[in-house]
């Protein structure tokens, strides 16, 4: 009998941390491999170039974190909230190096971020393009969450099982 219940502990329990697996893979590995860095160039004065394209139009979701690396000597790179030059009009909640001409510029959107905000050299009026911030997908109630749930209980039958199991085998002493 133990050696049958040790099996279904067993496998219980493997259900269960099969379970918390699918849910960190339902969950948080879209989150993540969604979010894209971009590369940010300024080979003239009339667009900026990022990830091979003139002025393109970028899609941010809020709640992550986008970094933009930025070679463009002369040309201050800022996230702004209207399609002006100069230092006016920054969007600096979550933005670190704001402005900047080389290295990185991160973006940290956040969940109230407004749409549409812009990328903007401080010099050229040109060099410019929309920011459409969008909310993230929601995340789907059916799979991720039911397996979780799945996966919790079964570990916990699992554990409750093992455990009066091993107990069951601790033998009662010298007078029992
Ligand atoms: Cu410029």
């Amino acid at each position: 009998m133990n050696h049958r219940i040790d099996r279904v502990a067993s496998a219980t329990g493997w259900l269960g941390i099969a379970g918390w697996l699918v849910l960190s893979a339902a969950i948080w590995v879209p989150q993540r491999a969604a979010a894209q860095d971009f590369s940010v160039s300024a080979p003239t004065m009339t667009a900026y170039v990022i990830n091979a394209q003139n002025n393109p139009s970028l899609t941010l979701v809020r709640g992550r974190t986008y970094t933009f690396a930025i070679n463009a000597p002369g040309h201050p790179f800022y996230i702004k909230t209207a399609q002006v030059t100069g230092t006016t009009s920054q969007y600096t909640s979550g933005v670190t190096n704001n402005g900047a001409t080389s290295g990185t510029l991160s973006f940290a959107v956040p969940s109230n971020a407004p749409t549409p905000l812009f990328y903007q050299c401080a010099v050229h009026a040109v060099m410019t393009g929309t920011i459409n911030i969008v909310d993230p997908p929601p995340v789907p109630v059916g799979t991720p969450w039911s397996a979780a749930v799945l996966g919790l209980l079964l570990s916990c039958i699992g554990w409750l099982v093992g455990r009066s199991r091993i107990r069951a085998s601790i033998p009662d002493g010298p007078m029992g």
